[in-house]
């Protein structure tokens, strides 16, 4: 109601354009900057076009390892050997820790992580699409394994060199740990090929339903996308088909060696040398990024339920550091 800047408006202006001209400069040498390969560090100047993308991609990254937890988190109690058991369980955890690092990083832009925990729970913020399709079989959690953990290191391994330090540092040893987990599922598809034909029949099926969303993984197709600011800055290094172009030439092959039935319309092209594909349905993509999958609903309710579950966890820590800090002072 009330104007509490005293200024007069001559200097309102001169302010403005003082500010302009200190934002274009800093923007230059920002830019200078990431064209010559240097990390972009949290204290540094950044623009805010920049930090919201940030927080955005990296919570929506740590959002995704931890509802990814969930589907393989169904079968732990139902993993055919303590082999398998303790691989997932493991597997599981490591997910936790990438969720972890992933949202500290985003904390260094100014977002505190209940915020962002927050956006997830309110339905503001996304996780991978591949999260709501449902795990059904024993080959579906081998299949996430290979194909999801593929897609994922096919991702993330350009991340390794995004401009933002904080993001291509987690990058690194997260990476290292998918590729783990990619050669876990592989291996484990390995062993049932070679088992009996209903075996067979299960590593097919989780193969033809869980192939396709794992394209979608990579985002829109680039003819919906304006040319991406994202690639300027050096967040991305490569557009989302090049990606997944990336991802279905490295995987053809790999399930030819399983022995599976390859999609229809999948074909190597002598000219480009990659494999043409169809079309992917991206109207499902839309629906299933909008909440409409077949797991949505399931997979956020089981985080809320988690939250709320361990709020006297969170209290009673709290507490306890408090009570170390008393008695620190008092010594
Ligand atoms: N699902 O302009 P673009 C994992 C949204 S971790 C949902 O192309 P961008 C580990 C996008 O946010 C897997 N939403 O966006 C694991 C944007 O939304 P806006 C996750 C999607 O950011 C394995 C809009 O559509 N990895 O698997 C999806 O430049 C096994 C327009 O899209 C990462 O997040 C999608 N698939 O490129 C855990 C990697 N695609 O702004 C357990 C880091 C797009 O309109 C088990 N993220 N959208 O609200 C990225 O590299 C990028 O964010 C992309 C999207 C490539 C996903």
């Amino acid at each position: 109601m009330y104007d509490t800047d005293l200024r007069t408006a001559e200097e309102k202006a001169k302010a403005q354009r003082g500010l302009k001209r200190d934002d274009a400069e800093n923007e230059a040498q920002f830019q200078a900057r990431i064209d010559a390969e240097e990390f972009i560090e949290p204290k540094d100047w950044m623009p805010e076009g920049y930090r919201k993308t940030l927080v955005r991609q990296m919570s929506q990254h740590a959002h995704s390892e931890i509802v990814g937890m969930l589907p393989e988190g169904n079968w732990v109690t139902r993993a055919p050997t303590l082999k398998r058991k303790m691989i997932l369980v493991a597997k599981i955890q490591d997910e936790a820790g990438h969720g972890l690092y992933i949202y500290s990083g985003a904390e260094t832009l100014g977002t505190s992580r209940e915020q962002m925990v927050d956006d997830l729970h309110s339905g503001k913020a996304k996780y991978s699409t591949i999260f709501n399709y449902p795990t059904m079989t024993w080959a579906d959690v081998g299949a996430v394994g290979w194909l999801v953990d593929g897609a994922a290191i096919t991702n993330q391994i350009p991340l390794c060199r995004c401009s933002y330090g904080p993001y291509a540092r987690a990058m690194i040893r997260v990476c290292k740990e998918e590729s783990f987990h990619q050669r876990q599922g592989y291996e484990s598809l390995l062993a049932m090929v070679k088992g009996t034909d209903a075996q067979k029949k299960m590593v097919q099926d989780a193969f033809d339903r869980l192939f396709w969303p794992s394209l979608m993984m990579f985002g829109p197709p680039d003819s919906d996308q304006p040319p991406s600011q994202n690639m300027k800055w050096k967040i991305k290094r490569f557009t989302n088909d090049e990606l997944r172009q990336r991802f279905v030439d490295a995987t053809i092959p790999q399930a030819e060696f399983l022995g599976l039935k390859i999609p229809e319309g999948v074909v190597w092209n002598e000219d480009t040398n990659h494999y043409d594909f169809p079309e992917l349905d991206w109207d499902e993509f839309w629906a299933v990024v909008k909440g409409d999958g077949v797991c949505n609903d399931d997979r956020l309710n089981s985080r809320r339920k988690a939250i709320d579950e361990g709020a006297w966890v969170r209290e009673a820590a709290e507490a306890y550091a408090e009570k170390q800090k008393i008695q620190q002072a008092a010594e």
